[in-house]
């Protein structure tokens, strides 16, 4: 039968109200890839799989929870969602928002917005308003002006936000037949965290699909789980995760914790070192936050903390690379210029 979106396909799964409606751009159904090459790279006795959350509509994997908020929301009789974004949240709830017929208002801080979100904001027609601080005081704001009036809050402090992203484990344990050994992924405000570990729960509960430990990677210059204290000028290249305070923090630690994972912190250079290996060694492009999943896995397996033999490990890379296209073409040489002709040509392609 043709995909028809989540919550199409697992809807009789999620803890959604009746009145909730179907907002769907066919999300998820996202691709696990075998990256061989760079399971070889790291040490090559696991087996390593890539979530492709960067495949979703809008090219991150907030449209699994955008379906289920913005379908919530208007079946309540919502004209207007809002939310607070470090780009990604912000574009997703943007498409729903006019695939419903809504208005949607994003909050952004201001100048960190990865330049494909940012557009992508716009594109969807996008209310952007640009917070002189951070994510996290974009975040009060939204809070406090949707306990004022009556606009929908998207953000992943939304329950149905969560209740969406469950169905990526779903996917996960679907593909493998079970739960792998390890989940690695990145963690801002933990919604995606929360998200994986609650349905790795339930789909264990309902088909002893077992449970993987979970490695969650903060950057280094926005760790607030890693340091145990919110962080007030978060700072890092990967402008998805500049995140000093967030929402999920405690749950994020609980799923650590019962799980028998961590949560770490890896620096701005390992997470651009593997963003770079990804795509040259296994053509998958994401943008910097989604690596640091992996930046944390191979960091843990250089310094001996972690042994993944004959492991299956999952990372999750949670947006795609054309998000943040200036991280890539910011620094790099200029490409060679030559004449319309084949010497030309030859000379350069053969020495
Ligand atoms: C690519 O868009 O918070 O731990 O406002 O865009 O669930 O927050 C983005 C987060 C990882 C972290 N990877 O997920 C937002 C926002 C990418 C992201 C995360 C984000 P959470």
């Amino acid at each position: 039968m043709t995909y028809q979106g989540l919550i199409h396909k697992y809807g009789h799964l999620l803890n959604l109200p009746s009145h909730s409606r179907t907002v769907s751009l066919l999300e998820g159904d996202t691709p696990l890839i075998k990256a061989d090459n760079l399971s070889r790279h790291l040490g090559g006795d696991f087996e390593l799989y890539i979530k492709y959350e960067g495949l979703n509509p809008t090219g991150s994997f907030k449209d699994r929870g955008m379906t289920a908020a913005v379908g919530e929301a208007l079946g309540r009789g919502a004209k207007t969602v809002i939310c607070a974004s470090t780009g990604n949240t912000a574009a997703s709830a943007a498409a729903y928002a006019a695939r419903a017929g809504m208005k949607s208002i994003v909050l952004i801080p201001q100048g960190k917005v990865a330049a494909g979100k940012l557009a992508g904001s716009v594109a969807y027609g996008a209310q952007v308003i640009q917070i002189d601080g951070s994510f996290d005081d974009a975040l009060t704001m939204v809070v406090e002006i949707t306990n004022k009036h009556p606009i929908a809050l998207v953000n992943s402090i939304n329950p149905y936000r969560v209740e969406g992203q469950k169905t990526a484990a779903f996917e996960i344990c679907d593909v493998l037949e079970s739960a792998p050994d390890w989940l690695c992924l990145p963690v801002g405000n933990a919604g995606n965290i929360t998200s994986y570990w609650a349905g790795f729960k339930q789909y264990d509960e309902i088909k002893s699909t077992g449970l993987p430990q979970v490695l969650g990677v903060q950057a280094a210059g926005a760790a607030p789980l890693v340091v145990g204290h919110s962080v007030d000028n978060p700072e890092t290249v990967a402008t998805a995760i500049r995140i000093g305070k967030p929402a999920r923090g405690e749950q994020a630690l609980q799923a650590a914790e019962e799980s028998n994972g961590q949560i770490i912190a890896a620096a701005d250079m390992q997470i651009l070192e593997m963003q770079k290996m990804l795509a040259t060694l296994e053509g998958i492009w994401v943008e910097p936050a989604s690596a640091a999943g992996l930046a944390g896995l191979a960091q843990e397996i250089a310094n001996g903390k972690l042994t993944m033999k004959g492991k299956r490990i999952v990372a999750v890379c949670t947006g795609h690379g054309l998000k943040d296209p200036d991280i890539i073409t910011k620094d790099m040489p200029k490409p060679k210029i030559v004449p319309p002709q084949l010497d030309a040509l030859e000379e350069i392609i053969l020495g």
